[in-house]
């Protein structure tokens, strides 16, 4: 008999996530079957926006996530230089670059060792009190000497994480959320000091990931070879590249491009859209591109199940993230899989940590970072970038001096969209189908899956909805009161 199991809330992620999954004995494996992967809490960032200096979207828009706001920032300083055709400043580029990789390396921490490495540890006798108990114990998850080593350095990577935020505010002027990014460029002064205390910090985030993050992400998938072939997903992978190696816009320590039904291509934005069948917003603005994209909530929606859009390229389910930069970079190309992802993000911290050393290197001492821009009355925006969770873009179309239209399209968005027009399954979703499942109790091989995409449903969802049950109340934030 299918027994329907739901998380709900899914724990150690970041916002409200809703899974529900079918399973089943399927050749003699009891399996999911089914799966629904639901954005639980509407943001309206998009509806805020609108009718603001578009000056103020830089700051505003970084309210979507305190664990990604750079990415935001920097999303949205592109989509404000492009707007407003100024060209960043070479310090301003590079500036933008080192906070935005420290954001990633604080990131990939965060969410190897405080949110998925639980998945994989019995901590009984270690960790016995609450946050980290009552929690799933189950016969596969290794106890002994590596969890005790792993619990170890859980402590040691908040200290990490730490001090690369501090990294990040040297140049960012604070962290969560940076004042220094602007259309135009960077405002922070580049000071020797400045780099020096930087480097010193990254150097120690450097041993960190060298010594500590790669090798455990190594020593946990030698452990659990079985999850190369689990959560393989859709197949599909999309990035829009990210960290700018030179004033072109051409080069990139990331590479955008796409991977679709096993070939490797180019990335045209004309090619995304946004289904929302299965999204509570109105039939009408469904399958529009970003450009013309816009938010317009409809909670009693039947045949709805997530605050979710579903983002696809040509139609097609993409997944995006460390995994789909790596793959696309030539960088990673082992496989799709939960340990791939895990894999894939502990490599790309290591990439970007030493890029960084270089970008220091080429910063220059007393050199302004930013171009003053002017603001037209009448333009059109769009700021790509990677999240450390994956592509990110804004959109948007400045109408009388104002913003007009505002659209954010988050990774999250993709990995963990509903079902599309087409009934294809979202990211997550697919990954979940054929799952082993040895206990229904305690389906942690559902959780680890799912951990894989380090969702992010703040993002994803960019008013709450202070009552589950009630799915007719809604409280819309207005703008203004936000
Ligand atoms: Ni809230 Fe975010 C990242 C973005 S995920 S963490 O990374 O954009 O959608
Ligand atoms: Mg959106």
């Amino acid at each position: 008999m299918p027994t329907t199991i739901k998380l709900d809330p899914v724990t150690r992620i970041e916002g409200h996530l809703e899974i529900e999954v079918t399973v089943d004995t399927v050749k003699g494996e009891q399996q999911v079957i089914d799966a629904k992967s639901s954005g639980t809490m509407f943001r309206g960032f998009e509806i805020i926006l609108q009718g603001r200096d578009p000056r103020d979207a830089a700051m505003l828009s970084q309210r979507i996530c305190g664990v990604c706001p750079v990415s935001h920032a920097m999303a949205s300083c592109r989509n404000l230089d492009d707007a407003f055709g100024v060209t960043v400043p070479e310090n301003g580029r590079l500036m933008r670059n080192l906070v935005l990789g420290a954001n990633f390396v604080q990131s990939h921490i965060l969410h190897f060792y405080h949110l998925t490495a639980l998945d994989y540890i019995d901590t009984t006798g270690i960790l016995d009190i609450a946050p980290w108990a009552p929690r799933y114990v189950t016969p596969d998850m290794v106890g002994g000497t590596l969890a005790q080593t792993l619990v170890g350095h859980y402590v040691a990577a908040l200290e990490m994480r730490r001090k690369t935020h501090q990294m990040g505010a040297l140049f960012g002027g604070k962290l969560p959320c940076v004042s220094s990014f602007v259309a135009g460029g960077c405002t922070e002064v580049v000071s020797a000091e400045k780099i020096a205390s930087f480097r010193s910090l990254l150097d120690e985030a450097r041993a960190f990931v060298d010594n500590v993050y790669v090798p455990d992400v190594l020593a946990v998938a030698g452990l659990f070879p079985e999850y190369y072939e689990i959560g393989t997903g859709c197949g599909n992978l999309l990035a829009y590249g990210a960290f700018d190696l030179d004033a072109s816009g051409n080069n990139k320590l990331f590479a955008p491009g796409r991977y679709t039904d096993g070939t490797t291509g180019q990335m045209n934005l004309a090619e995304i859209n946004e289904h929302v069948k299965y999204s509570w917003y109105t039939e009408a603005t469904g399958t529009l591109n970003p450009a013309d994209g816009v938010t317009d909530p409809d909670p009693d929606k039947p045949s709805a199940y997530s605050w979710c859009k579903a983002p696809r390229y040509g139609d097609q389910v993409h997944e995006l993230g460390p995994l789909a930069r790596m793959w696309i970079n030539g960088d990673y190309t082992n496989g799709i899989s939960v340990l791939d992802r895990l894999a894939a993000r502990a490599l790309e911290t290591k990439v970007i940590a030493d890029a960084m050393d270089g970008w220091l290197d080429e910063l220059e001492v007393g050199a302004s970072g930013y171009a003053e821009p002017s603001l037209p009355q009448t333009a059109t925006g769009v700021g790509l970038t990677e999240a450390p969770r994956g592509a990110l873009g804004h959109w948007m179309e400045i109408t009388d001096g104002t913003i007009s239209r505002y659209q954010v399209v988050t990774p999250t968005a993709w990995n963990t969209s509903p079902r599309d027009d087409l009934d294809q399954l979202g990211p997550t979703e697919a990954a979940l189908i054929g799952t082993p499942v040895a206990d229904l109790e305690q389906p942690i091989e559902v959780l680890r899956v799912v951990h894989s995409f380090d969702p992010c449903l703040a993002c994803g969802v960019h008013l709450a909805r202070p009552d589950d049950r009630a799915r007719g109340t809604k409280v819309l934030i207005q703008p203004g009161i936000a």
